[in-house]
């Protein structure tokens, strides 16, 4: 667990209002990519005819032409953004080798193979059709199939066509826009205003080590963090950038980051002890709602953080009367209501699992057959 922690001793929440930071739209939340995919043609089938001594007239041997490479997604853990894919715009993957004589089929293009996070989606940009979705480590989806290799002459023998001048060409690779989303796979998810301390809260809830700084928006991607509880248990956090009043509507990194809290299991929501927490605790479910209704079915637990800023005073302010949220006081510097607060959301995701025996944490989708559609 990390608790070395570099905290500011005053109250750092400063007023947010979009015309004071209008930076904050410049910034690009790296869970969406756009990229041109364009697979390997398929080599040429080839029209040979076999040469051997003492052997005239020998027949077609014309071998196939080798399939183009295909363009795969590949399921990596460790990664939380798709960052990476931003700067590889245009991907293309090597043709086929064309087919020989004596039979040789050409050599197939090798396979381009892009690692991206759990969660991501993957659809085709001018249909919108959605082509797969990536959720267990390993798993592969192809977003662009490589051409089949052309047969070779060999295939156009018959007893009145002795010598084939015929083959076929390879086959054109697929091409294609696509567009990548990513929505991150937590169990739980961190709701709260920028500099709540969200990220400090991932930091000594889990072995994450997000960016802290007194300052919004410091989170301006996704981290994801384990906890770990006793008895072998554990649970994973995201840590994502602030909502702000308006940010169903796109402001602040808006959006951007609300696709992320729909797969979560459960939320936790983050409110400073130094700000009107019935308040903005309303805020926060305002723009929950607004953004999506389905969302405040979740299960919910209110961690009022920085209670260590108090000093002896106790928390004098009315809680939201929500009886569907927990409420746990907690620090971050002192570590005060941390472990009440992590047996507080393994309890909320306890009650969502279907039995002991299945952990909570299969969830519907991940019945899905992980297989691959991985050509050979
Ligand atoms: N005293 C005190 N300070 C804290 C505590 N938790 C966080 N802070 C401080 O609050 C400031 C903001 O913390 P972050 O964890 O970066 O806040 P955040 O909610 O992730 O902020 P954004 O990423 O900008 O949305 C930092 O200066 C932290 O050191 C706490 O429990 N006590
Ligand atoms: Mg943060």
């Amino acid at each position: 667990m990390n608790t070395q922690l570099v905290v500011e001793t005053q109250s750092t929440r400063p007023q947010i209002s979009i015309d004071s930071t209008p930076w904050i739209h410049l910034m690009r939340f790296a869970d969406y990519a756009k990229i041109y995919v364009t697979a390997g043609r398929g080599g040429d089938g080839s029209i040979h005819f076999r040469r051997e001594k003492y052997v005239p007239k020998g027949g077609p041997d014309g071998g196939d032409g080798g399939k183009g490479g295909s363009i795969v997604l590949k399921g990596n853990p460790q990664l939380n953004t798709l960052l990476d894919l931003r700067y590889r715009k245009f991907i293309k993957a090597k043709p086929g080798k064309h087919g020989a004589g004596a039979r040789k089929s050409g050599k197939q293009g090798e396979n381009i193979v892009l690692e991206v996070p759990l969660g991501t989606l993957v659809k085709d940009a001018e249909s919108s059709q959605q082509i797969g979705e990536i959720i267990h480590e390993n798993q592969t989806v192809v977003i662009a199939e490589g051409g089949d290799g052309g047969l070779g002459n060999w295939h156009f023998r018959s007893a009145t066509h002795q010598a084939p001048q015929k083959a076929q060409e390879g086959r054109p690779g697929e091409e294609r826009v696509v567009e990548l989303e990513l929505k991150l796979l937590a169990d739980v998810g961190l709701v709260g205003f920028p500099n709540a301390g969200k990220s400090t809260l991932l930091s000594v809830l889990s072995d994450a080590k997000p960016k802290i700084a007194s300052y919004p928006f410091t989170t301006i991607e996704p981290n994801l963090g384990v906890a770990l509880l006793s008895d072998y248990r554990s649970f994973v956090i995201a840590d994502i950038p602030g909502i702000i009043e308006g940010a169903h509507e796109g402001k602040g990194l808006g959006l951007q980051f609300l696709r992320h809290i729909e797969r979560n299991q459960c939320l936790l929501f983050v409110i400073s002890s130094e700000s009107n927490i019935a308040e903005e605790y309303q805020v926060l479910l305002d723009e929950l709602t607004s953004y999506e209704p389905s969302l405040l079915s979740l299960p919910r637990v209110l961690a009022i953080t920085k209670m260590d800023l108090l000093g002896d005073e106790s928390l004098d302010q009315p809680l939201p009367e929500d009886p569907q949220c927990e409420v746990v006081l907690c620090s971050s510097v002192t570590n005060q209501g941390l472990d009440e607060l992590k047996e507080a959301l393994w309890g909320r995701l306890k009650e969502l699992a279907p039995s002991d025996d299945e952990p909570w944490r299969e969830r519907p989708e991940d019945d899905a057959d992980p297989s691959t559609d991985m050509p050979s």
